[in-house]
């Protein structure tokens, strides 16, 4: 049996998309990180780093943190939203550690001093929006050429990318002038399995 630990957020959304997607049957745990709940001492004994989310299951005897390596776990137990071809499955795995070192942490900052900052940090809010514009532009061309970030398939590459995307969006960090960005979020948008992750747990962040 899976549990998930997780808030209406970014990162959890990931992993709400991704068990959604396999279909697999989960226990949510909500951890009201607004409360507090992720620095209580039961849930840094899960994530010593108290942040969300945290997977744990009782079939393997694993705990796991770090929404890439979940995702990826989650990928090697059913095989599933990682391409089978060699290269194909690397590509998605360069993407994952892409965006879990060079654009989910980048989007972060921008939101921590453009959206609930004071705004009078102008030069950090000026490097995190111009590091968060390169980030968009480097997805953008490598979607000009490939339907996913793995190439053809859909993988957890793209579902790690989307929660972000989805907050940027909600937030006004505009990337429609990224013709192939917005094609591809509006792609993964469109996914039932999608939209149901991002409502999880409620109340959700977003539209
Ligand atoms: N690199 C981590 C980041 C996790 C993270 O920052 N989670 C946020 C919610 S999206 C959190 O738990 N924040 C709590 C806090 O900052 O105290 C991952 O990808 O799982």
């Amino acid at each position: 049996m899976i549990k998930l630990y997780t808030d209406s957020s970014p990162n959890g959304f990931k992993i709400t998309i991704a068990l959604e997607e396999l279909e697999l049957p989960y226990e949510l745990n909500h951890v009201h990180i607004d409360k507090g709940e992720n620095l209580l001492p039961e849930f840094l004994a899960l994530n010593p780093h108290g942040r969300i989310p945290v997977l744990v299951d009782s079939d393997t005897n694993t705990t796991i943190f770090e929404s890439a390596a979940i995702l990826l776990y989650l990928a090697y137990k059913t095989n599933k939203l990682i391409p089978v071809d060699h290269n194909a499955r690397w590509q998605a795995i360069q993407w994952l550690i892409f965006h879990a070192s060079s654009v989910g942490p980048i989007i972060g900052q921008r939101v921590n001093f453009e959206f609930f900052g004071s705004g009078k940090n102008k030069e950090a809010t000026e490097r995190y929006k111009k590091l968060t514009e390169r980030a968009f532009s480097t997805m953008n061309n490598h979607l000009a050429n490939n339907l996913y970030f793995g190439g053809e398939d859909y993988s957890i590459a793209d579902i790690a990318h989307f929660g972000w995307t989805h907050i940027a969006k909600i937030i006004n960090f505009d990337f429609n002038h990224y013709k192939y960005l917005s094609e591809w979020h509006d792609r993964i948008a469109a996914r039932p399995a999608v939209q149901r992750g991002i409502s999880i747990p409620e109340p959700a962040t977003g539209p």
